[in-house]
């Protein structure tokens, strides 16, 4: 979309009643072989959910739009109003790749890698989040609802609060939210929970998340607090900040639709035959990013074929890595040896004409993606940690024919829905190893079973079901401070 299709759009004094902060707008801009540029609509659920949420309803999205330097000016994509927000080169390296990806993402994923604290980091990300609420502030209209979203946007929800006391608040964080002991390394720990208090409502992926936002307010802030409720402010002002699980999910409708068109059905069969008709294909997609496990699922194919339990010709691996941070120091170490891993296993096992692990640094259209997850076998999904993890939920969506096995990590929130996957612990390597086994020769008719459970499961919990449930949650009353009237739910 292209600036210009605003033109009979609201003038710049129009105010939303639903205002969304993301750190990133859902469009990139892409530039044609005649070098004219324009906006694309970035894949994933999240947009859809927004949109279907935000077309009936007057909203707007506030983001980053993915560039350094002056913000372009507001536009229209899809019928959704999007509203960027600037980031100098140097607030990108700072809040964004410093901060967000540096020092808060390694501290919420368990400390998998070093954190790494600055106080310049935490000076950006206080005046980027400052900026995101002064933009919210002036688009919401009287009484809207905010919609803040994850880890990069943890202040604004106070900075929203002091600015526009009139508009009601939530957050939803689509990381996990890590345990109190992880938590209090953070030097700015009290500011961040206090930011987050700005909010009415906030939605973690697992109960277990947002029991650790609470017990966090309790042991570092000192707040008096009872299961899903922090309870903020002193006389007149005291009110309650609730949070609760509301997992995420995707676009079951389109994604199953996709994968059921004749052309992504012909695609699976010629990747099939392109890798040589393997017996079995094994497949990961992630981004390039040490929570989600690559190289505790590489170390497991390893020595799976030096024991002989898999074999080439026989057995294929593909690991799509879509390429991701690559200017933070970790991941490009990641990157190293991740390349490095799969080099030796194929100079190892392969043979002329049959690589073993096809390892694709690259990204993929939505197509060719169902496509993939059609033609696999086996997906394996082995995060060390990962708040939700979209790539289970449309592997088994995509799975139109009951067909194909999930191995899943216990330490992701979607283990907490597909209970019928075969559960790993992917440190353990000896037992992911027999889970592999178990996802390859369990009969057909056991894996189907297993497949349709969670296939069901997804179905009935699709992306939009996820957004109408948070926009409930965060609409219902708080109800007084004493507790006689509850807040919002917490499911597992
Ligand atoms: C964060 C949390 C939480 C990947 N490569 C390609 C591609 N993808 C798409 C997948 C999936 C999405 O990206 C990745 O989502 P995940 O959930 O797996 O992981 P994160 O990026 O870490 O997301 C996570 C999520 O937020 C939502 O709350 O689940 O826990 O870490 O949709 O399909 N899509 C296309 N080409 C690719 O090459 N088209």
């Amino acid at each position: 979309m292209t600036p210009d299709q605003t033109a009979d759009r609201p003038g710049s004094t129009h105010r939303f009643d639903l205002v969304v902060a993301a750190n990133r707008l859902p469009v990139d801009r892409v530039e044609a072989p005649d070098g004219s540029t324009s906006w694309q609509r970035s894949p994933g659920g999240l947009v859809t959910a927004m949109e279907s949420v935000m077309q009936g309803r007057d909203g707007v999205w506030i983001g980053w739009s993915g560039e350094a330097g002056d913000a372009p000016e507001p536009f229209d994509d899809s019928g959704i109003r999007l509203h960027p927000v600037a980031l100098s080169a140097q607030e990108i390296q700072h809040y964004y790749e410093g901060f967000s990806n540096d020092t808060l993402w390694p501290i919420y994923h368990d400390v998998i890698v070093p954190a790494h604290f600055h106080r310049t980091w935490w000076a950006a990300y206080e005046r980027v989040n400052r900026r995101f609420a002064e933009v919210i502030a002036e688009l919401a209209a009287p009484g809207a609802t905010v919609w803040i979203h994850d880890y990069q946007l943890q202040l604004a929800p106070a900075y929203v609060r002091d600015l526009r006391p009139d508009v009601r608040i939530g957050w939803f964080d689509h990381i996990p939210f890590p345990p109190v002991e992880l938590f209090a390394q953070l030097p700015w720990r009290r500011p961040i929970l206090q930011g987050l208090l700005g909010a009415d409502f906030l939605g973690f992926q697992r109960k277990a998340d947002a029991d650790n936002f609470v017990r966090a307010c309790r042991r570092l802030l000192d707040l008096p607090t009872r299961s899903g409720q922090v309870t903020v402010g002193i006389g007149d002002s005291e009110r309650l900040v609730r949070a609760a699980a509301v997992p995420i999910s995707i676009d079951v409708a389109s994604l199953a639709d996709l994968a059921r068109t004749p052309a992504v059905q012909a695609r699976a069969r010629e990747i099939r035959d392109s890798l040589g008709n393997p017996e079995t294909l094994l497949l990961g997609v992630d981004r390039l990013d040490y929570t989600k496990g690559i190289r505790h699922r590489l170390k497991a194919v390893e020595e799976l074929l030096r024991e002989g339990r898999l074999a080439n010709p026989g057995t294929v691996f593909v690991q799509v890595a879509t390429p991701s941070r690559g200017r933070v120091e970790a991941y490009r170490q990641l990157r190293t040896e991740i390349e490095r891993t799969v080099g030796r296993i194929n100079g190892e096992f392969a043979s002329i004409g049959s690589v073993v692990v096809q390892y694709l640094h690259q990204s993929y259209g939505r197509a060719e993606m169902a496509a993939l997850y059609l033609a696999a076998d086996v997906m394996l999904v082995t995060p060390l940690r990962d708040g939700m993890n979209l790539v289970a939920k449309e592997y088994v969506t995509a799975r139109v024919d009951d067909g194909g096995a999930l191995v899943l990590s216990e330490f992701t929130g979607a283990w907490h829905e597909l209970r019928t996957a075969y559960v790993t612990n992917p440190h353990d390597i000896d037992g992911l190893k027999d889970v592999i086994v178990a996802a390859i020769s369990d009969s057909r008719q056991v894996r189907r079973r297993r497949m349709r459970a969670m296939r069901k499961r997804v179905a009935d919990h699709d992306v939009n079901a996820w957004a109408g449930r948070f926009l409930d949650l965060l609409a219902r009353d708080s109800g007084p401070a004493d507790g006689s009237r509850s807040g919002g739910s917490t499911t597992s």
